[in-house]
């Protein structure tokens, strides 16, 4: 019998999270595909995504039992603009209908989709002439959701416009390890700028599609901590606030626009079109600043090395980052939230147990102080495609391993505790006992 209990409100949705490029394989029309074929080191180990979690070609059927296994009732999952539109203005209605079958099969396993409409990939046509940075691209990307959401609008409720629009324009423009690889302050506002306004649009559309929808985006937000307490270190780290976090929040909730290095303006039609903010929350930085880094403005992050951390640069783990994010952008926005994604890279599921104890823990603590959060997305399900880390196992995310020689999936413990968490709704003393007694005292302290 569990001693001590922590109890989760009965309507808090409990899921997994996926993207259609980890997962679907074969998403042969986007920018991300070409290039892994480039080579060159641009992801680890010279690896392509192939047929990573096989999904479009019959395994998410598969994989929606064993959400439906670990007592969920929840999944956010992305559909793939590029398989929907992969020449300008061509529509590709059996992708439709394939993302319909898939929808429905989460319905009928009692599991309610949150469907996100971009997730970090582009149709290779849209990156030809452009990307984010053609000031046509909010239109295109307004086209591609309304026929996305017209088409499917009967089978979901929940829709996440874009996920991670700072995390997209930082690692594609500003630190240009992913697509399409530059390195400019600038390039990296006009991108945030670009999504921010398609999101506004994507906002309107789906309410006028659907009235009733919910509509929101997912922000990665990094805890950003000064390395010493000197000046320059602090002023790094509320330089990488302000350009990660505080413009995009400033530019959601008033309206706006002050990037760093070009003129500020004036955006109205930003303001309120949110009914719901996701956090996508994994890590801490320190953040310091460096003569060594003069021609990156001597900014300098990385993980404190005193603390744990994931594998290379990945950061700080620091779960009691998410309180403090929640509070943060409740403060900021005043609606409900949703964690869209939490969770932790380990090949050997030696970490993740404590981390989804310890991330809930301060998930209820925040529902305790009466914040309206509607459920936890645990990223991942599955191990998948890491972007720029491809198939390096030190970056496996998933509740269930995947051998991708295979396809053949193994429950985790970690999927195991999650199962009993989203079963009895409860994270307890009797479950940290047998899946993280380490951190027993810091959860349930005498
Ligand atoms: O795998 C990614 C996901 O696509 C976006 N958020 C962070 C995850 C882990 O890096």
């Amino acid at each position: 019998m569990p001693d001590a209990v922590f109890t989760f409100p009965s309507d808090f949705l409990w899921g997994t999270a996926t993207s259609s490029h980890q997962v679907e394989g074969n998403n042969t029309h986007n920018d991300w595909w070409e290039w892994e074929q480039r080579g060159e080191g641009r992801v680890f180990g010279d690896h392509t995504s192939g047929a990573a979690c096989d999904w479009w070609d019959g395994r998410a059927e598969e994989d929606i039992k064993r959400m439906a296994d670990l007592n969920t009732n929840a999944h956010r999952l992305s559909i793939e603009w590029s398989r929907i539109e992969p020449q300008e203005g061509e529509w590709n209605y059996e992708a439709l209908d394939r993302y319909s079958k898939i929808l429905a099969a989460l319905r009928s396993a009692g599991i309610e989709p949150m469907v996100t409409l971009h997730h970090f990939t582009n149709p290779v046509w849209v990156s030809q002439r452009g990307g984010w940075l053609h000031p046509d691209s909010p239109k295109w990307f307004d086209r591609f959701v309304k026929k996305a959401v017209g088409d499917l609008y009967d089978q979901c409720d929940s829709w996440c416009t874009i996920n991670e629009p700072n995390v997209y324009a930082s690692q594609g423009y500003f630190v240009g390890k992913w697509p399409p690889g530059v390195s400019n302050m600038n390039d990296y506002f006009r991108v945030v700028r670009s999504m921010l306004i398609s999101h506004t649009a994507a906002y309107r559309s789906i309410h006028a599609i659907q009235p009733q929808a919910k509509v929101g985006l997912a922000k990665h937000m990094v805890i950003w901590q000064p390395r010493s307490r000197m000046p320059q270190d602090r002023l790094i780290a509320n330089l990488l606030d302000y350009a990660f976090n505080q413009v995009t929040f400033d530019a959601l909730s008033t309206g706006r626009w002050r990037p760093i290095g070009s003129k500020s303006e004036t955006l109205p039609e930003l303001q309120n079109t949110l009914d719901w903010i996701g956090l996508n929350y994994y890590t801490r930085q320190d953040a310091w600043f460096s003569l060594r880094a003069l021609s990156a403005m001597g900014i300098r992050f990385g993980p404190n090395p005193a603390a744990p951390k994931g594998p290379e640069d990945w950061g700080e783990l620091y779960p009691q980052g998410i309180y403090e994010c929640i509070m943060r952008l409740y403060k900021q926005f005043r609606v409900p939230i949703a964690v869209t994604e939490n969770g932790v890279p380990d090949e050997f599921d030696k970490l993740r147990p404590a981390w989804i104890l310890e991330s809930l823990r301060h998930v209820w603590q925040a529902v305790m102080h009466s914040i309206p959060v509607t459920g936890y997305y645990f990223w991942s399900l599955l191990d998948n495609f890491e972007w720029a880390e491809g198939y390096d196992p030190r970056y496996y995310f998933g509740l269930y391993g995947v051998d991708f020689e295979t396809q053949k999936r193994t429950l985790r413990q970690s999927g195991e505790l999650y199962a009993e968490i989203a079963g009895s709704g409860t994270i307890s003393s009797d479950m940290t006992r047998r899946y993280a007694p380490q951190i027993f005292e810091r959860l349930f302290p005498k």
